[in-house]
């Protein structure tokens, strides 16, 4: 059975279609916003996902309702795709390094939703991208993807290496979380 979700949300702020292949697929991206479509193409691309993202958001206003509401989109189409998320790896953590950056997110797809996020910007913006978005970013995806996410940046100067660290970061770890290694659920509880 293929692992994979579409979800479709609409608000007076945004209009988002997400569909994610948790095993692979055509990656297709266009939120309006250049820099955040680079750091979703490298997310799925290092995650070894399919995904499509299509956002009309209210960028006249500024980026933050169209990135903030496709990391919840996004995180629902997780969590749908994941299903049950049976025999799956479940717990994942990966290093990148970056130029003179190194950055670092370890994941649990555990269905309790948590963020830990300390990654200081030194610079404001990436192109049209707000660098105080990625923390709103990541903050949505995990909550609505039900994931406890932690990511640092160790030390950077540049905010599109950091940025873009974090996203590749949570590409890899999520490869090796969704991986499926057994038949029962991950958990001594039994169930996630
Ligand atoms: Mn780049």
């Amino acid at each position: 059975m293929e692992r994979a979700a579409k979800v479709e949300r609409k608000t007076k702020e945004t209009d988002i279609l997400v569909e994610l292949q948790l095993d692979g697929g055509e990656i297709a991206l266009d939120t309006g916003i250049g820099f955040f479509d680079h750091m979703l193409h490298a997310f799925a691309f290092y995650g070894g996902l399919g995904l499509t993202v299509q956002a009309k958001g209210d960028l006249q206003v500024d980026g933050h309702h169209t990135v903030e509401d496709v990391g919840i989109v996004l995180g629902e189409a997780l969590r749908g795709a994941f299903g049950e998320k049976t025999g799956i790896r479940r717990f994942a953590s990966a290093y990148v390094p970056m130029d003179e950056a190194l950055l670092f997110a370890a994941l649990d797809v555990s269905g309790r939703p948590y963020l830990v996020f300390d990654a200081p910007m030194p610079q404001e913006r990436c192109g049209e991208y707000d660098t105080c978005l990625t923390v709103e970013f990541m903050r949505a995806f995990a909550m609505h993807a039900a994931l406890t996410l932690h990511m640092k940046a160790f030390y950077g100067a540049n905010a599109h290496h950091i940025t873009e660290g974090l996203f590749k970061a949570l590409g890899l770890a999520l490869k090796d979380a969704k991986r499926v290694e057994g038949g029962a659920v991950t958990s001594t509880k039994g169930v996630l």
